[in-house]
């Protein structure tokens, strides 16, 4: 068969995307070789269905240790007794935890998507929304925080059957303990939606959900710098209170309700080849050197906050405590749209992003959200972050002048030979 060269011309010229731009999408990350490697194995090949030692197909000795390690590996990196490694998104792990948890038009409280949530946290626009009725509480408006009294009122008020936290746009910590306290109070249950923050989670630099959260989803590629997929983890076990039982009559516990609810509640075969790049992933986050990465990106974002605050950028919150900060962009009389497609010209690649109390429409905008894990990972450190702002700030306060931004991308791209990229793909 003839070599596809109109896809591998793509697939190259996209690494050269990757490697002359700065990239600032802060739920993008660079993964490790041994990562990408694992992804483009023999193991693509191979259905799965079912779990390690359960499958509906034979030939599953192989897979079967190459799912359980990352299995082993995630719950020694969180330190929990369940994983599911198997959803294929941070989407998938949440339809499927709702799956197995609620029933069609009960109602879900999460964080407003206009405010730093998520999709999948109940808008009415996906199935969390459209299956479940989604309820909403916000930050506040001088401070940019959760707003937890919001919170806890509309808790006691519509008394969802599920408190989701977790959030994509948000820079401060979260008070997990406070949420399943007003939880307990009526009887819900708790998910925190760790995707972007998991990787300082793994490491104690960030509060951990565990304790709090009766379930904990993430996605594995942003701050966990994995393949792109999801995964559902729990601190410890518990008999279903939905009352579901076995065929036995016994009550199930909640890993087999959870098990069931991505399949074959939701997914069929397993991806394998992306398990076991997420196994090869987990195992780099038990590294000392994943320690030292994400603090450096907690280093980093700090250094880049303070540069923007600097130049007299609005940071919601003021500065932020992980790896992305959210800005908004009315002081300086500049829509996100017109940011991120500017910048874009420049090779300085972000997206564009509703801010709290937002007058634009979402596909305009009034802020960008800016993150640091790819940079870094690229091994940028703090001095790059002023280098990188003062980059951002001579485009955005030059906007319509092209040969600024032709001057900008030229720049980008010395910067960024001195932090390669894969240099052993050629
Ligand atoms: N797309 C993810 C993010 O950018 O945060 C959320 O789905």
């Amino acid at each position: 068969m003839q070599r596809d060269t109109a896809i591998f011309k793509l697939i190259n010229e996209e690494l050269e995307r990757q490697r002359n731009g700065i990239e600032l999408i802060a739920s993008e990350n660079f993964t490790s070789l041994q990562v990408m490697e694992a992804m483009g194995t023999s193991l693509t090949n191979k259905y799965a269905e079912g779990y390690p030692g359960k499958r509906y197909y034979g030939g599953c000795e192989i897979v079967d240790e190459v799912e359980q390690l990352a299995i082993n590996r995630i719950k020694e990196v969180f330190n929990c007794e369940y994983a599911n490694v198997q959803p294929h998104s941070g989407a998938q792990a949440n339809a499927a935890l709702m799956l197995g948890i609620l029933q069609t038009g009960d109602k879900i409280l999460g964080l407003d998507l206009s405010m730093g949530g998520h999709l999948t946290h109940g808008s009415p626009v996906n199935f969390s929304g459209k299956n479940y009725h989604g309820f909403f509480y916000g930050v506040k408006k001088d401070t940019g925080l959760i707003d937890y009294e919001m919170l806890e009122e509309k808790a006691r008020t519509e008394k969802p059957k599920l408190i989701v936290c977790g959030a994509s746009a948000y820079s401060r910590d979260i008070d997990y303990a406070r949420i399943r306290k007003v939880a307990d109070e009526i009887n819900a249950f708790v998910l925190c939606d760790m995707a972007h923050p998991a990787g300082f989670i793994a490491k104690g630099l960030l509060s951990s959900p565990f304790d709090h959260c009766h379930f904990v989803t993430s996605t594995t590629h942003k701050t966990l710098r994995g393949p792109r997929g999801g995964i559902i983890l729990m601190k410890k076990d518990f008999e279903n209170p939905m009352g579901l039982k076995d065929m036995k009559g016994n009550l199930r516990m909640m890993s087999n309700v959870l098990d069931m609810a991505v399949f074959p509640g939701t997914q069929g075969g397993p991806l394998m080849h992306v398990i076991a790049a997420k196994a090869v992933a987990f195992g780099e986050l038990l590294t000392e050197e994943f320690t030292t990465y994400i603090t450096q990106v907690q280093k980093n974002a700090q250094a880049m906050a303070k540069a923007f605050v600097v130049r007299n950028y609005q940071i919601i919150s003021g500065g932020t405590d992980n790896h992305l900060m959210l800005i908004d962009l009315r002081n300086k009389n500049i829509t996100g749209k017109k940011a991120q497609e500017t910048l874009d010209k420049a090779h300085i690649t972000l997206n564009k992003n509703a801010v709290p109390y937002d007058d634009k429409s979402p596909f305009v905008t009034s802020g960008i959200r800016v993150g640091v894990p790819a940079i870094t990972t690229r091994g940028m450190k703090e001095d790059d972050m002023e280098k990188i702002v003062a980059l951002i700030d001579k485009v955005l306060m030059d906007i319509d002048n092209e040969a600024t931004i032709a001057g900008v991308k030229d720049e980008v791209k010395i910067l960024m030979q001195d932090f390669p990229l894969y240099p052993d793909f050629k």
